[in-house]
């Protein structure tokens, strides 16, 4: 299995903590470019990331998550509980559909290059749906009716391994997050363990070194 990702992927990074959670090895390819050409052959949408699973080509993260857990379901990565395990969904579709695919790198470009939105309009726009976003989370993790050490449960999971990427991304955008307390405590549990560790964007190997910043 090779996951064809990125440094600062985020989606990917679901992925990376979603493979390490379950302990399965995979070889991670990094893609430098994402202008038309060789990637766009393999995954003609052309974002990061895609599984090649034996040269079966399969993008989004969403559905790559779910090929991980139907194909390895040991541990799984939902709750048992199959109202949990909806509501664990749920969560993880907030994250996907309504914060990072409005708020990510090439929709801010387009506000910026073709609608001509200046700097402070496009943070503007990105922070209108991060904070919605995150003040809804908040509030889901607070009217749960049992509380847990991770958001659905005892064990970081599905909602979990999107939480932790989005609140980076969060951050790397300036957004204040001290206002969700919740989140910010099972972030600090999740970023602790092995498995969101090694998923970082500091821990890839295409990671740029203090000299290729410079
Ligand atoms: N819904 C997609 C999102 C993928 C996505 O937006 N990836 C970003 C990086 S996190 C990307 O490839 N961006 C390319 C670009 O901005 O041009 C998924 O969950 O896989």
């Amino acid at each position: 299995m090779r996951l064809i990702s990125r440094w600062q992927n985020s989606a990917g990074e679901r992925v990376r903590i979603a493979l390490n959670l379950k302990g399965i090895s995979y070889r991670y390819i990094p893609v430098g470019s994402l202008e038309a050409g060789e990637y766009h052959r393999l995954n003609p949408q052309g974002l990061l990331p895609a599984l090649d699973i034996g040269g079966h080509v399969v993008p989004q993260s969403s559905a790559i998550l779910a090929y991980i857990e139907e194909s390895y379901p040991d541990p799984s990565l939902l709750p048992e509980d199959p109202v949990l395990r909806a509501q664990a969904r749920g969560f993880a579709a907030h994250i996907a559909s309504e914060m990072h695919s409005l708020t990510v790198q090439r929709v801010r470009r387009f506000l910026m290059d073709e609608r001509g939105g200046g700097e402070a309009e496009v943070k503007r726009w990105a922070q209108h749906w991060l904070g919605l976003g995150f003040t809804a989370l908040e509030e889901t993790l607070a009217k749960r009716e049992i509380q847990s050490p991770f958001c659905f449960g005892n064990r970081p999971g599905w909602a979990d391994l999107h939480l932790v990427p989005q609140m980076s991304n969060a951050r790397r955008l300036g957004h204040d997050l001290s206002p969700y307390p919740l989140l910010l405590s099972v972030e600090q549990r999740c970023v602790v363990l092995e498995a969101f560790r090694s998923a970082r964007p500091e821990a890839q190997p295409d990671f740029p070194k203090p000299d290729d910043l410079a």
